[in-house]
């Protein structure tokens, strides 16, 4: 096995693109593709985001052909949490590869991607200088307050409301402070233990799915929300990802699902701006469009997220045929 890549960082968060290598992977859209993947491929995710190759917080994405006609790539996302169906973070790492490597036609001041994700079509516009992506402006799937006020019972805090928003994956979102928690950066072992602690406990007290995607029915992230350190963002967020570890950024499909949040409650408008600022003190500035019916029931917002990513470095991974790690491993840290 031969794996090419080519590695960027979006706001701090890894996304490990790779260029080559993977065989062609069956299925008549993206969400099949990913299926497939759960199924077949789990041993070269692990193999790709795993130590020794990469480590409890690594994230990537598999560029293939699209299977919709209006995209310009088709996109796996696998991270450490499994396949995904969205990653924001991951798809402003895709987009700056896709530019800087020329992997789509590029003009500039201004290159419009459409990647074909397994969560829908979402679409980019890069602004490049000199062939470098200065910044990517993704617009996200339709994103949704599941549901506002829930109760779970977490052993030691007892029963904590949260709610539950849908920006790509699902989120439950709630306040450090309920937990105890600043968001301190030396807080962060514990940020980990107490967000999987909430997880878990949702995932055993709850159960919900995308009304119109019912596979779409996991909860893997756990958003705590906190007042801004900066003067120039106007919330913080620590995203605690299965199996326990914090985004870097301040999470594509977790800003979309916070703003979602906001709008449903009152809290923002339509094209109003919303800088979301990440564990490590990054931005990722966010905007809603339109909103929609999604279902006859569901109203939705469809986000913007503006962010950077820099490529850090170019790859070949190879499997010697006595590795004892063929899967890679993974050390629990919560
Ligand atoms: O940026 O959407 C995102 C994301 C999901 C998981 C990690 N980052």
């Amino acid at each position: 096995m031969t794996i090419e890549t080519v590695e960027s960082h979006t706001q701090g968060m890894p996304t490990r693109v790779v260029v080559g290598g993977v065989d062609p992977i069956p299925g008549t859209s993206m969400f099949e593709r990913r299926e497939y993947a759960v199924a077949h491929l789990e041993g070269l995710r692990r193999f790709l985001m795993y130590e020794p190759r990469g480590h409890g917080s690594m994230s990537g994405a598999i560029l293939m052909p699209p299977l919709d006609p209006r995209a310009d790539l088709g996109v796996l996302f696998i991270e450490v949490t499994g396949f995904l169906p969205m990653c924001g973070h991951g798809a402003i790492g895709v987009c700056t590869v896709a530019v800087e490597r020329k992997l789509v036609p590029v003009e500039e001041p201004e290159t419009s991607v459409t990647l074909d994700t397994p969560a829908g079509l979402v679409t980019a516009r890069i602004q490049v200088e000199n062939g470098h992506a200065k910044s990517v402006t993704i617009t996200n799937v339709a994103s949704f307050l599941a549901a506002r006020d829930l109760l779970v019972d977490v052993e030691g805090y007892g029963a904590l409301p949260f709610d539950l928003a849908y920006g790509g994956n699902f989120y439950a979102i709630l306040p450090a402070k309920s937990l105890g928690l600043t968001l301190a950066l030396e807080e962060a072992p514990e940020v980990v233990a107490r967000g999987m602690q909430v997880m878990h406990a949702i995932s055993d007290q709850h159960a919900f799915s995308h009304p119109l995607e019912p596979r779409i029915a996991e909860l893997r992230h756990v958003l705590f929300t906190a007042p801004p350190t900066r003067t120039d963002t106007d919330s913080r967020a620590a995203i605690v990802l299965y199996p326990g570890t914090l985004d870097r950024s301040p999470c594509g499909t977790g800003t979309s699902a916070r703003m979602a949040q906001r709008y449903f409650l009152g809290e923002q408008r339509l094209r109003e701006e919303f800088v979301h600022e990440s564990f490590l003190g990054t931005p990722f500035f966010g905007t809603l469009i339109e909103e929609i019916e999604l279902t006859p029931s569901v109203r939705a917002v469809i986000p913007t997220i503006r962010g950077s990513a820099w490529i850090s470095g170019y790859a070949t991974y190879v499997l010697e045929p006595d590795d004892p790690f063929p899967h890679g491993f993974l050390i629990p840290t919560a």
